[in-house]
């Protein structure tokens, strides 16, 4: 493949059947590369189990964890088990932050173990004298025994990382651990988290060699599926090692013929991070602004670039961990550029005297941000205990960034003047659109009068109800014909909604395809978002099959993410799946989905002249009886939920830029990434 700078030119122009492909291949590019999707059948109370007084036992170190595995990794689902190799390979990046480790290798195995190996100082082999046991043996299976003796150093204490290696014992059906120290290699085997033998020495290694490696098999009568996802891994590990300057991660899946390898290493860190995250915008100016420095003990590392959008892009970590609902370190770092760039516009006289103040929104328009701190103890506070609380990370971030921010401006005048440019017609945008919503409230959020398309639902509970968003009146009239009108709801759509990653505020409030949806559902948007006001607990995006169908789906949930996330969070948002195939013979009706399933179910009614194949262009081509039964009865229907996960949010964000924005080619770099998922559906 030719990939050289004088060919960018001619990469930016696509044919239209490329144009074509890529749409339906985005799609499902997404719902593969970070939007989950799942099937409608979920029971969201199956997970929990509750548990009297009488059926609490006292429970002895590991079995407590076999016994309720969700109260120490979140859940036993994909997400839990994906959890068992960050809590390893944590372990291993405390060594790397310690400053005696600098690669890291995680290992998909061809039988579903994973293998992780690093070049750190080893654990302990040496008898632990509290327990009268080797240091290793205790970390494997004492619980909360931790993996660090002594020493300081930033250990991860929040949310449900750092349960400790003991924990990924009890979880594995088997789990072997090899240390290499002074020559010798040291081994021992656990079965689920009980010891085997007594640690032995069952090799030689060169002397100076030293390192860990840990390959576990998690236990799938604890789990609801072993299968270890690639991408998921890799999403992580990438964020890893861009929190982690330096630090080499190697992640190899031997399941792959060849197998498939992938590095991460960078020697920029979270520069490199936010350089990745803007890979798919232009950016304002070429630097990244970077500060960095510790406070009370607090280390702080702060890196920014703004691009031309008009999203904001910024993502808090503590200890490496994300912190999805910010804490204090947010709001020093958000404090300190309000008043840093006022300061400057004012100095420099781009503010005059009259003008009001830059908001922190003016600011923060089109800025991508990393706010990484390290903290030796912090505290977790907030229903779900995702939200720094230690008032010293505010003045820390505040201090370093305010700081470092002053002299970047004064040493870089021109990123300094385009910054303020950007948030002065931010700042009247702003207001602009402050005025288009409130018009926008009269006349349509604050009036209970309905959007003229919609065919509402008879029943009022929000519980019961569902809404179908339909590309194209036609497929709309016969959504409404088909329905069922006590619970569904239908909203046609005319041709594409606005792309709101191209678009400022003002004109979003002022596209009436965006507003009939506000106002059916009923919710707000952005700050006066309420959930509560949520009028349909199902709102199903129903297009059609083809590529066209597959863009407009994708502009909806960036208008639902960008706008509205809360609804894609909490498992509201579901695409239908209308057939692909319509198979007639003798009188009979057969619909297939797929071309696997149209391949099943010809081999089982036999391939001869009788068969009558109709491929199913869109949801125009089917009368409403068809609609109904193939798409739209909840008896019948497969729905798809569209969900993600809270830990990812960077990398959603970047692939929503990524596919709703200008650049060609990291979409299409994108999309061969996650080809392997998309080109069962490209034909
Ligand atoms: C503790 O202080 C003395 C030197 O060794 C320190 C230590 O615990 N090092 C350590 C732990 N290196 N590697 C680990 C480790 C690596 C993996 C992959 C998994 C676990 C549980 C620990």
């Amino acid at each position: 493949m030719i990939n050289n700078d004088n060919n960018s030119k001619l990469d930016m122009e696509q044919t239209q059947e490329e144009t074509d492909r890529e749409g339906r291949a985005a799609l499902e590019a997404l719902k593969a590369g970070s939007l989950g999707d799942s099937v409608d059948t979920v029971d969201p109370g199956a997970a929990g189990g509750d548990y009297g007084a009488d059926q609490i036992q006292i429970l002895e170190g590991l079995q407590a964890v076999r016994k309720r595995p969700g109260m120490y990794i979140g859940s036993t689902s994909e997400k839990g088990l994906h959890h068992l190799v960050y809590e390893i390979v944590d372990n291993a990046v405390d060594e790397a932050l310690a400053g005696v480790c600098s690669h890291i290798i995680v290992e998909i195995n061809r039988d579903n173990s994973i293998t992780v190996t690093e070049n750190g100082r080893g654990i302990p082999v040496g008898i632990n004298h509290k327990t009268g046991r080797p240091a290793v043996e205790v970390v494997f299976t004492v619980l909360h025994a931790g993996g660090k003796f002594g020493g300081g150093g930033y250990k991860v204490s929040g949310g449900l990382h750092g349960v400790g290696a003991s924990v990924v014992n009890a979880l594995s059906t088997w789990l072997e651990v090899e240390i290499s120290h002074e020559g010798k290699i040291y081994k021992q085997r656990y079965e689920r988290g009980d010891v085997c033998y007594d640690l032995k020495e069952a090799g030689t290694c060169a002397p100076e060699k030293t390192g860990t490696k840990v390959t576990f098999m998690p236990d799938p009568t604890i789990f609801e599926q072993t299968v270890f996802d690639f991408n998921t891994l890799k999403i992580r590990l990438r964020e890893t090692a861009f929190l982690t300057k330096n630090l080499k991660i190697t992640l190899r899946d031997f399941r792959e013929f060849p197998v498939i390898e992938r590095v991460f290493h960078y020697e920029g860190g979270i520069k490199e991070f936010v350089t990745y995250l803007n890979r798919s915008n232009e950016a304002l100016y070429p630097q990244i602004i970077y500060c960095e420095g510790k406070r009370d003990n607090v280390y702080v590392e702060v890196a920014m670039q703004h691009n031309d959008s008009y999203n904001e892009s910024c993502f808090s970590f503590v200890n490496n961990i994300i912190t999805p609902e910010g804490g204090t370190h947010v709001s020093g770092f958000r404090s300190a550029i309000t008043k840093t760039f006022n300061n400057y516009a004012r100095e420099n006289k781009i503010l005059k005297e009259k003008d009001p103040s830059l908001t922190g929104d003016d600011i923060r328009e089109g800025l991508t941000a990393i706010i990484s701190v390290k903290i030796e103890e912090p505290q977790f506070e907030g229903q779900t205990k995702q939200k720094l609380g230690n008032s010293e990370a505010r003045s820390a971030v505040d201090s370093v960034v305010s700081e470092q921010l002053t002299y970047f401006l004064e040493q870089n005048p021109q990123a300094a003047k385009a910054i303020c440019e950007k948030s002065l017609l931010a700042q009247r945008a702003r207001e602009a659109a402050r005025k288009a919503r409130n018009m926008t409230r009269k006349s349509a959020l604050e009036s209970t009068t309905l959007p003229g398309k919609l065919a509402d639902c008879t029943d009022t509970n929000p519980e019961n109800c569902e809404i179908f968003i339909v590309e194209g009146d036609s497929a709309g009239g016969s959504a409404k014909t088909a329905r069922s009108r006590a619970t569904q709801a239908i909203l046609p759509l005319r041709g594409k909604i606005l792309n709101v990653e191209k678009a400022r505020e003002d004109r979003i409030y002022g596209n009436a395809e965006i507003k009939a949806m506000i106002t059916a559902f009923g919710t707000g948007i952005h700050e006066d978002f309420d959930i509560s006001k949520l009028r349909y607990h199902k709102i199903i995006i129903m297009t059609d099959a083809d590529v066209d169908g597959a863009h407009i789906a994708t502009l909806m949930l960036t208008f639902l993410y960008r706008f509205m996330p809360e609804l894609i969070k909490q498992g509201y948002v579901y695409l239908a799946t209308p057939p692909l195939y319509k198979l007639e013979k003798r009188n009979k009706v057969w619909y297939a989905y797929t071309d696997e399933e149209l391949a099943g179910i010809l081999n089982e009614v036999g391939r001869d002249s009788s068969n009558k194949i109709q491929r199913y262009k869109g949801l125009g081509e089917m009368d409403a009886d068809q609609l109904w039964e193939t798409t739209m009865d909840p008896d019948k229907r497969v729905l798809k939920r569209v969900s993600y996960d809270e830990d990812n949010l960077s990398e959603i964000n970047a692939v929503f830029a990524t596919l709703m924005g200008d650049k060609v080619e990291p979409r299409r770099e994108f999309i061969e990434e996650n080809a392997k998922y998309a080109e069962n559906i490209d034909t």
